[in-house]
C-alpha cells in the first residue's frame, strides 16, 4: 500500500484550521489536523515544502517509523509549529489504519474504559454577575463541569477569556484584524486580591456538585501560584490550570509544598520532554497537551500511559483552535484512557464548521459519545473548504502596569 499524494487546506469558519488530506493508491484517505492558533501558514508550509514530498510512496500503515522518520530525521526535534505538522501527518494515518481494519480508533487503542467522556464548557463575564448568568446556562444545558474566568475590578483592560461587553463569549481571543497583537494590561495583585473570591462565591451559589476549573494562563510566579492555589482549596477546584509557566517544571514543587488544590498543565508542550518531571515528579493532577501540537496520536498515547503510571489523568486541550478532526482524535483517546479526566469541549460548531468537518462524534448534557464510524469518524467537505482562505489574525499580547512585556 502507498501513499499517492496529500493536500494541506487552510482556512474554516472565523478559523484558520490547517487541513491534511493524505490519499493512497487503494483509494482510503487520511484526515489530520496542524492548526497551530495565530501561526497557521507555518505548519501548512512544512507540510507543504518538506514533509509531503517524504510521505509519497510510503506505507501508510508504517506510522510508527513516519513519525520517527520525521521527528528524527529533522535534526532540530521538536517545536510546536514542527509538532503539529507531524501530528496532522499522524493522525491521518491512524484515520487510513481506522478504516482499513473498519473499526473506530478507539478500538484499536484497546477499546472503551467508559460511556460517554465528561466536557467542561468555558462561562466567562464582565464581572461577577455577568459570570454567575453565564454559569447558570451551561448548568441549565447539562453540564458537569465549568471553567470560570471572570473580569477583574480596576483591570486597565479586559482579560484573557474576558467579554467585551456582558453576556459576552470569551473565547474569540483572535482578532482577525492582522498579526500586529494588541496589548492587554495585567496586574497580579488585583487578581489576587479578586479571584479567590470570587470563585469561592461561584461554589457558595451553585453549590458542591458542580465540578469548577479555572485557568490561570501562566501569570503568576511560582511563589504567588502557591499562595494563590492554597487560598483556593477551600473551593474545591477541579483544576487551577496554567497557575505558573511550566518551563521550569520544577517550580511547581512549590505548589506542591503548599497546597492540595489540584493543577492542569500542558496545553503548551509539545513533547514529553516538556512534562516528564511535572508527571514523574507528580507535580501536577492532569495532562493538557494537544494531540495537534503534541506531534500527534502515537506520541500523546505515550504521554497519556506514562501519567497513568503516576496518578495523572487526562485533561486534553480543546480550544477553539482545535479543528473537529483534532477533536475526534482526542475522542477516541478520551474513551480509550484508563486515566482519562475531563476533556476541554468550546461548542463552536455552527453550522458551516459542521458543513466543513460531517462528524459522527455526539456531545449531549455534558457528555461526549465517541463516533463507532471507522478511523476518526469526521470527514472534510473539499467543496465547502474552497469557501475559505487564510486570515492574518493574532491574540494580544500581555503587560504589567509598567509596561513590562508579561505571559499572555
Ligand atoms: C486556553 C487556550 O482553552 C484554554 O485553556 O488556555 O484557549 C489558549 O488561550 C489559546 O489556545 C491560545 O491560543
Ligand atoms: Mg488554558
Amino acid at each position: 500500500m502507498k501513499i499517492t499524494d496529500a493536500k494541506v487546506f487552510v482556512g474554516g469558519p472565523g478559523k484558520n484550521y490547517v487541513t491534511l488530506k493524505i490519499m493512497t493508491d487503494q483509494g482510503v484517505y487520511g484526515l489530520g489536523d496542524a492548526t497551530l492558533n495565530n501561526r497557521e501558514t507555518l505548519p501548512a508550509a512544512y507540510l507543504r515544502d518538506y514533509l509531503i514530498p517524504n510521505l509519497i510512496g510510503k506505507d501508510p500503515r508504517n506510522s510508527e517509523e513516519i513519525w520517527q522518520f520525521f521527528y528524527r530525521g529533522a535534526y532540530f526535534r521538536g517545536g510546536p509549529i514542527a509538532m503539529a505538522a507531524y501530528g496532522a501527518i499522524d493522525m491521518a494515518l491512524w484515520d487510513i489504519k481506522g478504516k482499513l481494519a473498519n473499526m473506530p480508533l478507539y478500538q484499536l487503542f484497546g477499546g472503551k474504559s467508559r460511556d460517554g467522556a465528561m466536557v467542561y464548557a468555558h462561562a466567562t463575564g464582565a464581572d461577577l454577575p455577568d459570570l454567575m448568568d453565564s454559569v447558570a446556562r451551561y448548568v441549565e444545558q447539562g453540564y458537569k463541569a465549568v471553567r470560570v474566568q471572570c473580569g477583574v475590578p480596576g483591570m486597565p483592560t479586559k482579560g484573557y477569556a474576558i467579554p467585551e461587553t456582558k453576556g459576552g463569549q470569551g473565547d474569540f481571543i483572535t482578532d482577525f484584524s492582522g498579526i500586529i497583537p494588541k496589548t492587554e494590561i495585567w496586574d497580579t495583585d488585583r487578581y489576587m486580591r479578586f479571584m479567590p473570591d470570587a470563585l469561592a462565591d461561584v461554589r457558595d451559589r451553585f453549590g458542591p456538585d458542580i465540578k469548577i476549573l479555572h485557568d490561570v494562563h501562566h501569570r503568576l510566579l511560582p511563589r504567588e501560584a502557591a499562595e494563590f492555589a492554597k487560598a483556593v482549596e477551600p473551593v474545591g477546584l477541579y483544576w487551577l490550570e496554567d497557575p505558573t509557566p511550566a518551563e521550569d517544571q520544577n517550580a511547581l514543587k512549590l505548589i506542591r509544598q503548599h497546597s492540595t488544590t489540584p493543577i492542569a498543565i500542558g496545553e503548551v508542550f509539545n513533547s514529553i520532554w516538556d512534562c516528564n518531571t511535572l508527571i514523574e515528579h507528580e507535580l501536577i493532577d492532569f495532562i493538557r497537551i494537544a494531540v495537534t501540537y503534541g506531534g500527534g496520536i502515537t506520541p500523546v498515547k505515550r504521554i497519556v500511559d506514562l501519567a497513568g503510571l503516576h496518578h495523572v489523568r487526562t485533561g486534553f486541550h480543546g480550544a477553539p483552535s482545535h479543528s473537529p478532526i483534532s477533536m475526534a482524535a482526542q475522542h477516541h483517546l478520551n474513551a480509550w484512557a484508563p486515566n482519562f479526566g475531563i476533556q476541554e469541549y468550546l461548542v463552536l460548531g455552527t453550522p458551516d464548521c459542521d458543513a466543513l468537518f460531517p462528524s459522527e462524534h455526539v456531545m449531549e448534557n455534558g457528555m461526549v459519545n465517541v463516533s463507532d464510524a471507522p478511523g476518526l469518524g469526521v470527514d472534510f467537505d473539499e467543496t465547502e473548504a474552497a469557501k475559505y482562505e487564510y486570515a492574518e489574525g493574532s491574540h494580544p499580547i500581555v503587560r504589567l502596569l509598567d509596561g513590562t512585556l508579561w505571559n499572555y
